[in-house]
């Protein structure tokens, strides 16, 4: 038995991972994208439905920071003077609050305001990687990528907001920088139901062709990967 590799149920089959190269990444669990008056709020989006997500999310972290794993939580934010934030996301839409403009928690996505900040509930334990990221995808921009390197890992666990705006663009990111990723589905949450479920549906189609998804429950039931195990069926 390989005690150093688990085995979860996953979609669309077993994901295999060592716990001690594998990172979980936290993606955006901001008050600017979960509470009201925030940047999503300004957008039209009813900003309750991602409150569920929080939830799970901090269930993840617990069992990932329980088992050593490398905890990293991205946000979304610029700088103040907007100098890295392009006209075209500024002004796209119509918000009722653009980026930078003062809202009722701070300056909508800027660095350093309250709205900006993590919720409560998910605030970073100290040790853990924060990035602050202008984009959607936390590799653009940032230096996540040499981080994970310099921690060997080699397989990534996600969760965050929302699925498939900055989840699912830092998860393509990832997947063609060659980590294995899995996304787990109750820690994430969209603005719009069927877009989750349009995204957990693209990450698994054609084999994994992104990567894999499972429950919450299934990856807290992970088991040591057996001999067996290693040559499977079930990958087919
Ligand atoms: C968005 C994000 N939706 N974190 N950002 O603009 O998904």
């Amino acid at each position: 038995m390989n005690m150093d590799t688990l085995r979860v149920d996953a979609q669309p089959f077993a994901w295999r991972f060592p716990p001690a190269r594998t990172a979980v990444i936290m993606i955006d669990m901001q008050r600017d994208f979960i509470l009201p008056g925030g940047f999503g709020d300004t957008l039209g989006n009813d900003v309750a439905r991602l409150k569920p997500a929080v939830t799970a999310a901090l269930e993840l972290l617990d069992w990932c920071r329980a088992r050593n794993m490398l905890v990293v939580h991205t946000k979304e934010a610029h700088a103040a003077d907007l100098s890295d934030c392009p006209l075209a996301k500024r002004l796209r839409g119509d918000p009722t609050l653009r980026i930078g403009d003062p809202g009722s928690m701070g300056r909508i996505l800027i660095d350093g305001e309250f709205g900006a900040d993590f919720v409560e509930e998910l605030t970073p334990l100290p040790g853990e990687v924060i990035i602050t990221k202008p984009g959607k995808g936390a590799f653009y921009a940032t230096e996540l990528g040499e981080i994970l390197k310099a921690h060997g890992i080699t397989h990534l666990l996600f969760g965050g907001v929302t699925t498939e705006v900055c989840v699912q663009t830092t998860m393509r990111e990832a997947n063609d920088r060659g980590y294995e990723c899995l996304l787990v589905e109750e820690a994430t949450e969209s603005y719009f139901p069927e877009f989750k479920q349009a995204t957990l549906a693209m990450i698994r189609a054609q084999g994994g062709i992104v990567g894999w998804t499972a429950t919450l429950e299934a990856l807290t039931h992970a088991t040591p990967q057996t001999e067996s195990q290693e040559v499977s069926a079930d990958e087919s």
